[in-house]
């Protein structure tokens, strides 16, 4: 009778869990599950975020683009050349806010849209969150330019504009840059 008993108790640990072993695996799961969870989450916002990354480097695109198109300077004839540059910001009967009457790269200076539009004045409506700003110095007018820009001032005067394109939204901002000569 005692060796029967023996031989089940022996069976019954050997086939399945004893009580320990199975508080013991709660524990670990229980210590596990935040961990995974966080894990789980954090890749999940990693495609939000690339998303939101992606619709902004596109807005920017495009508005570097809207602007580039323009030429070089008020008293340019497109495409050419002027050696008359003008001061930067926009020209008599232009106003910032009505996009088709800018004709040079630096009326865009200062620019700031939100919620965004595009080159013809239409809301980009699926793009509420983001808002651009822009702005557009001669090359080494700005105390804070980067060496090349000093360089490149140096070497030639008033020849170049540098052009900011920023976009912004709730969780972050982009800039893209653009020097582009009098020519
Ligand atoms: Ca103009
Ligand atoms: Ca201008």
């Amino acid at each position: 009778m005692i060796g029967k008993r023996g031989k089940n108790s022996l069976k019954n640990t050997a086939g399945g869990f004893t009580l320990l072993e199975i508080l013991l695996s709660l524990a670990i799961f229980a210590v596990a599950l935040p961990i995974l969870s966080s894990l789980f989450s954090g890749g999940m916002k990693q495609p939000a975020i690339a998303r939101e990354q992606a619709k902004a480097v596109f807005l920017a695109q495009e508005l570097m683009e809207e602007v580039l198109t323009q030429k070089w300077d008020e008293n340019a004839t497109p495409p050419g050349h002027t050696n008359n540059p003008s001061v930067i910001g926009t020209d008599s009967g232009e106003t910032a806010s009505v996009r088709s009457s800018l004709d040079d790269i630096d009326d865009y200076d200062g620019l700031v849209d939100n919620p965004m539009h595009s080159a013809d004045g239409a809301t980009l409506t699926t793009f509420q969150t983001f808002w651009s700003q822009v702005q557009v110095n001669y090359v080494g007018s700005d105390a804070s330019s980067p060496d090349f820009e000093t360089f490149l001032a140096k070497n030639a005067g008033s020849e170049f504009k540098r052009v900011d394109v920023t976009v912004n939204w709730a969780e972050g901002r982009l800039t893209l840059t653009s020097v582009r000569g009098n020519f």
